[in-house]
């Protein structure tokens, strides 16, 4: 028997949460490969192109009519850190994807800013992914990602792009930044795919 007790607000989150080779952060460090950019919500646009090149495209308002959930989920960053029980709130790919006609197997996804990243479209729904706008009850701030980001908590957390600006759906798979740069393709926490071969 262990000396804590599960009580009545849960059970305690500890190591078995800890993907192999991480540890446990309480701050929510912000890790961007270039500046920070300021996109305002008038200006902000989500595009979905599928394979055969139809665009399907969301302004700000357009965006924030979609339904939307709230999520609590864990974190894992390929540097180490893990942060565990991150509330967020966005709309789930699976809404995006309600309309848009697809048999592609990958997804491309860019952002504000250049950045890019890469995973199998299929990791992208059955509530696994959303484009989050709200972090903790606020509203996402630009460091995090703001106005809104892609979240795949269950992928390393370079696959979740910050300043999300479109997903491009093909049947070939590209690499994005970190993936050209010798990180895996697939980044499964859990399977400590770290790196391209891991
Ligand atoms: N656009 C963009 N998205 C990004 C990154 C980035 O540099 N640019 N870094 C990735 C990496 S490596 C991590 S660990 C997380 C960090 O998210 P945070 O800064 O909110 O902690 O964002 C990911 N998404
Ligand atoms: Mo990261």
């Amino acid at each position: 028997m262990g000396i804590v007790s599960p009580g009545f607000s849960g059970r305690r989150r500890g190591s078995a949460d800890l993907p192999p080779g991480q540890y446990l952060v309480e701050d929510f460090p912000v890790l961007s490969a270039g500046p920070t950019p300021r996109v305002l919500p008038e200006h902000w646009e989500l595009t979905v192109t599928t394979e055969t090149g139809v665009v399907h495209r969301w302004d700000w308002d357009a965006f924030r009519a979609l339904p939307s959930e709230e999520v609590t989920k864990d974190l894992h960053c390929v540097t180490r850190w893990s942060k565990l029980g991150t509330r967020w709130e966005g709309v789930a790919i699976d809404t995006l994807l309600e309309d848009v006609e697809t048999a592609a197997d990958f997804a491309f996804v860019s952002s504000y800013g250049g950045y890019s990243t890469n995973l199998p479209l299929e990791d992208l729904r059955d509530g696994q992914a959303w484009i989050a706008f709200s972090y903790d009850g606020e509203d996402l701030s630009p460091e995090h990602g703001g106005p809104a980001r892609l979240l795949v908590p269950h992928l390393y957390l370079w696959k979740s792009a910050k300043w999300v600006r479109g997903i491009t759906l093909s049947d070939t798979d590209q690499p994005g930044f970190w993936e050209t740069a010798g990180y895996h393709e697939y980044g499964d926490p859990w399977r400590e795919q770290r790196y391209a071969g891991d």
